[in-house]
């Protein structure tokens, strides 16, 4: 049924290339940084958060076997540590890797990162890993490689990860503790030997940590990932947080672990809980006094293509690629051009807001904060419907600014508005996933869902389309804010929830 509509006219953009409209980027946490680390990190998706706005990454699974067991995996699966369970990806040999990764590269230029994250771990499958990364070196010069691992094999690979020119590592680090190690890890594999409990958990703690200190020695960033477990190792994250970052550490992405029965996994079938977004959200702002946070991390597949958030794969089965014809030198030269084009716009945009003048002090009003859900296709800005969303950005606008906090995963309502599997409207759990924010905006919204969020206390707008997304944020807190609807907390003041 096509839905009546209610906002501005707004283009759909499918995430590719970079417009020419206006594009706010999230807070810069580049602007800090010395030039040879900032120009590691402005085009990768994953370690710049205005980045991926822009630019894409890939995945190639070329690594099926994994050396340690986690009580969050099943491994029929790809590895949880980077990527959403309950997902299972195509293996390819590393030969098909290359000529997939070139694929990519021609169709979508703006893909700058190929990362390697599973099935399994990486570095428990060395010699598909490392040949993968040494053809596409050479053959694909253009393009950042980048590798996440569990961090038992890492000491070993530290050599071999920098005769290949991998600037980006991410280990996966739950915790410190082997006592809480064990909680998370039946056993490792370990010189030829499957160790269990405490002891396990300790091996690979101490590889974890030795790896990590390796890598940051040799001056290659490292991203550490942590899965938080509710009742597991929640409190001793902020441990984590504050010692990766003393040992060197660029960036610290906590992520909520996912337990479902039907993934067949052990926390799965004992019901351990992943957190609530708002527990999520509480923890990363408990570890960001100390560290950069990742907030915009999307638990990729470990054949994951395209923009953060989306996926393309199915566009580059290997039959499909068996079919293109790829000219890479011309593609190279092609992609040279559209990265110039939007580094340029990101630059601009970086230079901008450094030079902007600051605001003078406003004297605080004691107003409470907002959280506002987004609907975007990419580029910074409101422009996607809300039936077209598969996820909503959420931000946070006070009197000290506009934050990114987190994203949202929906499914998509405009296909249809089919029931779930637990006979709840498709509607009704994308209202419940935002059940914690008080306005939506979107480039347009139908009748219907306005209707229904206004209903649950979230507030539709579509008269922001177009704009970049930290300037209609702040827009409409200074709109609730003269409407007097931003009294201080505590106050009794009304939250969507
Ligand atoms: Fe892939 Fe990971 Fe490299 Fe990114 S993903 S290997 S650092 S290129 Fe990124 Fe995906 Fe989160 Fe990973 S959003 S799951 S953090
Ligand atoms: Fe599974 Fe990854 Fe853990 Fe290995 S490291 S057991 S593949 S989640």
């Amino acid at each position: 049924m096509e839905l009546p509509v209610i906002g501005q006219e707004a283009a759909q953009s499918s995430g590719g290339g970079c417009s020419a409209s206006s594009c706010g980027s999230s807070n810069d946490q580049l602007s800090h940084l010395p030039d040879a680390i900032r120009a590691k990190v402005q085009d990768h998706p994953c370690y710049s958060e205005d980045a991926h706005h822009y630019f894409a990454r890939m995945h190639v699974a070329v690594a099926p076997a994994c050396n340690i067991q986690c009580h969050y995996c099943n491994r029929k699966y790809d590895c949880s540590n980077e990527s959403r369970p309950g997902v299972v990806s195509e293996l390819l040999t590393p030969d098909q890797a290359v000529m997939k990764t070139k694929a990519v590269a021609a169709t979508i230029p703006q893909m700058t990162v190929l990362g390697i994250a599973g099935p399994g771990d990486p570095l428990a499958n060395p010699e598909r890993t490392f040949e993968t990364f040494r053809r596409l070196s050479e053959e694909a010069p253009d393009i950042k490689l980048c590798v996440s691992t569990n961090g038992l094999a890492l000491p070993e690979s530290v050599e071999e990860l920098s005769r290949h020119n991998i600037d980006h590592v991410t280990i996966t680090i739950n915790c410190l503790d082997p006592e809480i190690g064990a909680k998370i890890y039946p056993w490792v594999f370990w010189k030829n030997r499957r160790i269990f409990g405490v002891e396990g958990a300790r091996i690979l703690i101490e590889q974890q940590q030795k790896g990590l200190e390796m890598l940051t020695a040799r001056g290659i960033l490292v991203k550490v990932n942590s899965v938080m477990i509710p009742g597991v190792n929640d409190q001793h994250l902020k441990e984590v947080s504050k010692v990766v970052k003393a040992k060197g550490a660029f960036l610290h992405n906590v992520m909520p672990l996912i337990a479902e029965a039907e993934h067949g996994t052990f926390y799965g079938l004992m019901e351990q809980r992943g957190p609530t977004a708002e527990e999520l959200e509480d923890l990363q702002d408990a570890c960001s006094g100390d560290m950069n946070m990742m907030r915009h991390c999307r638990q990729c597949r470990a054949d994951a293509v395209g923009m953060l958030g989306e996926d393309r794969g199915e566009e580059f089965s290997l039959e499909k690629i068996a079919e293109m014809n790829i000219d890479y030198d011309k593609a190279m030269e092609m992609r040279a051009a559209v990265h110039e084009g939007i580094t340029a716009e990101l630059n601009a945009k970086r230079a901008e807001k450094a030079a902007a003048v600051p605001a003078p002090e406003k004297a605080k009003r004691g107003l409470r904060p907002v959280k506002i859900a987004v609907a975007t296709a990419g580029q910074g800005v409101i422009n996607q419907h809300f039936g077209h969303a598969r996820e909503f950005l959420v931000y946070e606008a006070s009197e000290d600014g506009v934050r990114f906090l987190s994203h949202r995963k929906t499914d998509l309502y405009c296909s249809g508005d089919e029931t779930c599997g637990d006979g709840e409207s498709v509607l009704a759990r994308t209202i419940k996933a935002l059940s914690d924010c008080e306005m939506v905006l979107c480039s347009k919204i139908g009748f219907e869902p306005w209707g229904l969020l206004e209903a649950a206390g979230i507030m539709p707008n579509g008269e922001h389309a177009m704009e970049p997304i930290e300037e209609a944020c702040a827009a409409v807190y200074e709109e609730l804010a003269a409407a007097g609807k931003l009294e201080p907390k505590g106050d009794g003041a009304a939250c969507a929830a």
